[in-house]
């Protein structure tokens, strides 16, 4: 057995020293096949000996793993996968079997990014802001009565670039607002936003009272005006005729008038309503007689807060503080607040700080609240 097998083994080298000796081409092939980053393919320029490729608008380029393949039997340097800086292009040298070489150019790019970072339009509730791109400031006046403390600008910018804070978004404009415009290449510019209210000219300043019950602002006007009158320079100042929904607000702003408001009871009488001193309050039954409402803006939309006269009822199981009263005595339509009895002197159908019907036509002191 052993014998056999280095027998066998001798007639095969044997055979093998007799054949002619194999000639060995050694390759020459050494081209660079493909070439890509992040799953993008570059383009190879094989008579150049050029590889290109742009890269998303700020991609670091300075940091770059390629994948290579290259012909068979053939090796490259630096190798598929090796991180290179390609701020500059970067040299491959790809060495054949036959070690014969040839150098590829690989030259990466990104897309050139925008520096644009301009608010091109800029809006709250339809009126349209000034823009003065030299100062990087905009200017808006809004109508009489614009609550500053949340406004929604709608805002554009240029393309590909963003603004902080956000179109759509509310801000307190009682003071200027800065906005950040960030352009695509990140570089950054502020704009400042002054928001200028209209002054109301209906009430003057000076005979204004204003203080605060419960989270709210409420202006007590010392001028003399109609139901009508009073309500639309609420409205014009950006409130509502007030509306009193509990017997904490009625005695809240019944101290503050008394205590604090400067109103001079003779200055704001209502004949029709026993000569004692009122000031006007958002309710009335002008639309239907005995159906009370609040409708401090005078507005469409009511609220029905009592149903008939004295003897009446509330709707809703909503606040109501009359003295013995609707009585629509002579056509009494609007709702005043007592500021001390009536009738005049003594008193017997309401004390201070009770409501009463009283002419809307009268002329006389309103309270104005603000949510
Ligand atoms: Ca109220
Ligand atoms: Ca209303
Ligand atoms: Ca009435
Ligand atoms: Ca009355």
């Amino acid at each position: 057995m052993k014998n056999t097998m280095y027998a066998l083994l001798m007639l095969i080298i044997i055979s093998c020293e007799n054949e002619p000796a194999p000639i060995i081409t050694l390759s020459s092939e050494k081209a660079i096949v493909s070439f890509s980053i992040n799953g993008m393919e570059a383009s190879i320029n094989e008579t150049d000996k050029t590889i290109s490729l742009v890269l998303p608008g700020g991609t670091d380029i300075t940091a770059i793993a390629p994948l290579i393949t290259i012909s068979n039997n053939a090796a490259i340097a630096p190798n598929s996968g090796e991180t290179q800086d390609f701020s500059a292009p970067v040299l491959y040298t790809v060495t054949a079997q036959d070690a014969s070489t040839v150098i590829y150019t690989a030259t990466i790019t990104t897309v050139a990014q925008s520096s644009e970072k301009q608010i091109t339009s800029f809006s709250i509730n339809t009126v349209n802001g000034t823009i003065d791109e030299t100062a990087k400031t905009i200017m808006i006046t809004l109508p009489t009565g614009t609550n500053a403390t949340s406004l929604s600008p709608v805002i554009s910018v240029s393309d590909n670039a963003t603004i902080s804070p956000n179109s759509g978004v509310a801000q307190d404009f009682t003071n200027p607002v800065m906005y950040t415009v960030t352009a695509e290449d990140n570089s950054t510019v502020n704009y400042t936003i002054t928001v200028t209210v209209t002054p109301s000219t209906c009430a003057n300043p000076a005979n204004i009272y204003t203080f605060q019950y419960n989270g709210k602002t409420y202006e007590l006007v010392r001028e003399n005006k109609t139901w009508t009158e009073a309500a639309a320079c609420a409205v014009e100042r950006g409130g509502y005729l007030a509306e009193i929904n509990d017997a904490a607000e009625n005695t809240a702003i019944f101290n503050e008038l008394m205590n604090n408001a400067g109103i001079t009871l003779s200055n704001t009488v209502s004949n029709s309503g026993g000569a004692a001193s009122y000031v006007f309050l958002g309710g009335n039954d002008i639309d239907a007689e005995g159906t009370w409402v609040w409708n401090g803006n005078n507005d469409a939309i009511t609220t029905q807060f009592w149903q008939g006269d004295a003897s009446g009822l509330p709707v809703n199981g909503l606040y109501n503080n009359w003295g013995i009263e609707p009585d629509n005595f002579g056509n009494q339509d609007a709702l005043g607040l007592g500021l001390n009895v009536w009738p005049q002197p003594t008193g017997g159908l309401g004390t201070a700080g009770q409501w009463n019907d009283i002419p809307a036509t009268d002329a006389l002191y309103y309270l104005i609240e603000f949510d």
